[in-house]
This record gives structure tokens, sequence and C-alpha cells, in this order.
């Protein structure tokens, strides 16, 4: 505890005084877990006091966190939106309390853009379109009509609807390739699952791909299929996003073929821009962390250097 008359250097005063409030959106997958140990890593390592809110889903529960964020004057807010609508009102309120925000993860839909400094998430298009690339490469031999089965995330989210956007826009550019199927299972390994069951009932062989938006769901589509007697990444080429540690094992048993990336360890960067919003400095609106795509052949030899 520093003595009462110490005086801190500008540094030290604006490092040592900082509370960022952090509402996550829930712990929905193994990504969102990732997600929420880099933000506390992170803010133990800068010296900035976190106050951190889990709204398990609920955009409602998040207008709450982030209400108690504005009466505990914290000096920054961030917010991993758990969809992109609806966030004008709450984000007027948090403008009026002249507190900044950040976006994290996901993007918000927003017209008036000064309702936040900046946004740092992935460019969930891309990683549509990687997925797309990979499909278009891997069937290039193959005669069609090839049948996918896409699982999408959380309706409304900004991942569900650009990795979606993304990848018919590269697959569209061959006509037999067809989407057989398109459900939500909210990015979750049991939704993944039960999702995937009814499809197998309904479509059973003519499923030759599966495109996941995150290995969570694919992970339970893999259970669902091997109950129906199907053989994942053989049967069924499967493609999925994130690359989780549980996916590259998949991979290495060859149950997944391909894994476009999404990083969720933005802790650092965040701690970084909220310094930089104390400091006074200009930031861009949009950060965007690079990504690839991993297959099985490096598959083996990368899982040891996963972090999530
Ligand atoms: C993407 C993130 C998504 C992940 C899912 O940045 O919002 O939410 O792809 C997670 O695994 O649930």
């Amino acid at each position: 505890v520093m003595p009462q008359d110490t005086v801190l250097s500008e540094s030290q005063h604006s490092t040592q005084k900082i509370t960022l409030g952090y509402s996550q959106l829930g712990s929905e997958s193994d990504w969102r877990k990732a997600n929420t140990n880099s933000v506390k890593e992170s803010a133990k390592e800068a010296g900035i006091t976190l106050l951190f809110e889990n709204a398990e889903q609920s955009q409602e529960k998040q207008f709450e966190a982030i209400r108690s964020f504005i009466k505990q004057k914290v000096d920054v807010i961030a917010i991993a939106p758990v969809v992109q609508s609806g966030w004008e009102p709450i984000l007027q309120e948090v403008k009026q309390a002249g507190i900044p925000v950040i976006i994290a993860d996901r993007s918000v839909n927003v017209t008036d853009s000064s309702l936040y400094v900046t946004f740092i998430g992935s460019d969930f298009y891309d990683e549509g379109r990687k997925a797309g690339k990979y499909l278009l490469d891997k069937m290039k031999g193959r005669p069609g009509p090839i049948g996918i089965v896409e699982l999408q995330g959380t309706m409304d989210s900004s991942p569900t609807i650009e990795r979606k956007n993304g990848f018919r826009e590269i697959i569209d550019s061959r006509a037999d390739l067809k989407i057989l199927k398109t459900r939500s299972a909210n990015f979750t390994l049991e939704q993944g699952k039960k999702v995937m069951q009814s499809i197998i009932e309904e479509l059973g062989e003519d499923i030759d791909v599966l495109f996941s938006h995150n290995d969570d769901m694919a992970l339970g589509a893999i259970e669902a299929m091997e109950e129906a007697g199907l053989r994942p990444g053989i049967d069924i080429v499967i493609i999925s996003v994130d690359g989780t540690r549980k996916s590259f094992e998949m991979m290495v048993q060859g149950k997944i073929n391909a894994v476009v990336e999404c990083n969720p360890l933005l802790g650092m960067n965040l701690m970084q821009v909220v310094k930089e919003i104390m400091g006074g400095k200009n930031l861009p609106k949009r950060i965007v962390l690079p990504e690839s795509i991993f297959t099985q052949s490096i598959a083996e030899r990368e899982i040891n250097n996963r972090k999530y």
C-alpha cells in the first residue's frame, strides 16, 4: 500500500488507478472461456482493476452490467456484444456518463460510430471466405452435386452473419455445391449434437460436408455422426472455426479436415488500448488480429503450440 503522501508520476498515476468494466457475453464455448481467461490475466499483468460481469447470453444482463459500471464510475467500459443489434440506447447512456467504450470480439450495428472508441475483433467475413476456399480446393476433383450442412452460431451475432456470408460468396462460384440445410446451434456442443442428430435423420447419406461456425458445435456434430454410424472427416468433410485444442485433437484423429483460426486471446491488445485511451492517444476505429487456417497436415506439429 502506498504511503498517503507518495507523489505518483503521471504514468504510475494513470496505470495505478485505471478501472475497466468488462461485459462478457457468456461462457458458451471453449473459445469464450479462453477469451475470459485472457482478459482476466492481462488485466492483472497490466495492473488494471477489472470489474468482470458474465451475461450468460443475455443482452439484457449486459445492459445491467454496463449500468452498474456507470454507477461505479469505471474509467473505461469494454463490451463483447452477444448480438449486433439494439446497442444504441445503452451506448448513449455511457456516452452521457463520459466513459469511453471499447467493443471487443463481436461487433455492434450502430449508425453513430462515435458511440465507441474502437472495435477489436476478428474479420469473421474473411473467416467464412477461408472456409469456402478450403472447400473449393478440397472438392476440386470431385464430381457434384455436393451436399453441405451448415451449423450457424448465435443468430444476429456478427460472427454468424459474416461467416455465413463470407462462406457463400466463395462457394457460389461452383453451382453444384449445395447447402442442403442451415440451422443455428448457438455455438454450443450440446445444441450442435442435437441439431446434427435431427439433420442426419432427415438427410443421412446425402450429407457430404459440414461447415460449423465454431469447434464446440462441430464436436457435438461429430458425436451425432458417430452414433449414426457415419465417419466424421471421411464420409463427411468437416470444416470448423476457432482452432481450440480439441479441434486439433480431432484433426490429428482425422475427424475434422480443416479449422479456420479465430483468436480469443485479445486480452493484451485490450489492456494496451485501455492504457492508450487513458493516455489520451488517438486509436483506429478497427483493430483486427491476424489469423490463418489449419489443416490435418500441420495439426500434429502445431497442437503443442496451442494456447487455448
Ligand atoms: C468469435 C466469437 C465466437 C466464437 C465461438 O469471435 O464471438 O463466439 O467463434 C464463441 O466459439 O462462442
